[in-house]
């Protein structure tokens, strides 16, 4: 009876201390505690983002926090306050938009909490305020895209008319991807972009949002140039109950490489889309323990990506890991 008893005390001792972990970092046993807030799931490749996020940051190396934003900044400076007063190890995170961080990462910083930016990037005035930053190249995605209808545009006289599906207002994505297709395509004068919109980067808004594009332009729409594959495939929609063949009437390429883009392509409403990796979570987890262990870091890890078209979307279909 009493080994029974003690047997069972000493359970509970283990299962309490796994649960209260060495109050210091706020963490379990040994593990390291990470608060991390997410955008949102506002898309494919974010979902796809998410689950590479927490297959890498499991137990026991790691004891994740995981908050959702919901596409809202101020969701994101409430949990990160409450990750710094949980006083987490590291804190990570994908900000909705760019600007409006300095406080809240100072705060971070008085704490003695690194923080790791991943995906999106911000804009601060001391960049100390955080250690590193992974993500992709997202002007580089917009010149792709841009290169992309040039050369698909080869020999067609000009005034090419193009509507621009534009991503979260503020995103560091949106903006660079803005930047880097204008400059491209703005030394081609045959180009003219005739309307832009945010659609979030949902599928919803990006129907919406083309909706009243073709209601303004008529026929009278080129190219459609979306800043994610969700948003190019609501428009696609869009363009169907519009009674045109998206693809054919309308050339689209868009940004992100998910699965549906690639189903889209196949059936040939889509006609190409710039590869955004969203798995970060193995790089992510590798710069989490450098940062705790005080290794030297990058400032800036790149993701490497490339641009799929209709003609590759059948083999490269089933290699497709998002
Ligand atoms: O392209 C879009 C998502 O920040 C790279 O966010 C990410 C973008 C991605 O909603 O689909």
């Amino acid at each position: 009876m009493m080994r029974k008893v003690s047997g069972v005390l000493a359970l509970l001792c283990a299962a309490m201390l796994a649960g209260c972990g060495g109050g210091e970092g706020g963490g379990a046993g040994d593990s390291i505690t990470v608060g991390f807030s997410q955008v949102g799931a506002e898309s494919e490749w974010r979902t796809a983002n998410t689950r590479s996020v927490k297959e890498a940051l499991a137990p026991p190396e790691f004891n994740l926090r995981f908050s959702d934003a919901q596409q809202k900044q101020e969701n994101q400076i409430k949990a990160l306050r409450s990750f710094i007063a949980q006083g987490v190890d590291v804190i990570a995170f994908s900000p909705v938009v760019e600007t409006g961080w300095d406080t809240v990462l100072q705060e971070a910083k008085a704490a003695g909490i690194p923080v790791v930016l991943t995906d999106r990037a911000v804009k601060v005035s001391d960049e100390s305020l955080y250690a590193t930053f992974i993500g992709s190249d997202f002007v580089e995605e917009g010149r792709r895209a841009a290169r992309w209808v040039i050369e698909d545009s080869e020999g067609k006289p000009g005034p090419i008319r193009i509507v621009e599906l534009q991503g979260t207002v503020g995103s560091a994505p949106a903006n660079d991807r803005m930047r880097g297709f204008k400059e491209v395509i703005g030394e081609d004068d045959r180009f003219v972009i005739v309307r832009s919109q945010s659609g979030d980067f949902t599928r919803a808004k990006g129907k919406e949002v083309m909706e009243a594009f073709l209601k303004a332009e008529g026929g009278n729409i080129d190219v459609l140039f979306a800043h994610n594959d969700d948003m190019a495939i609501g428009a696609i929609q869009a363009i169907e109950e519009a009674g045109l063949k998206p693809g054919t009437d309308i050339r689209i390429v868009s940004i992100d490489g998910v699965r549906g883009a690639f189903e889209a392509m196949k059936a040939g409403k889509l006609n190409a889309t710039v590869e955004c990796n969203p798995l970060l979570g193995p790089q992510l987890a590798q710069l989490i323990r450098d940062v705790h262990a005080g290794r030297e870091v990058p400032r800036r890890v790149v993701v490497e990506e490339g641009v799929f078209t209709q003609d590759q979307a059948e083999a490269e279909l089933p290699n497709r890991k998002y």
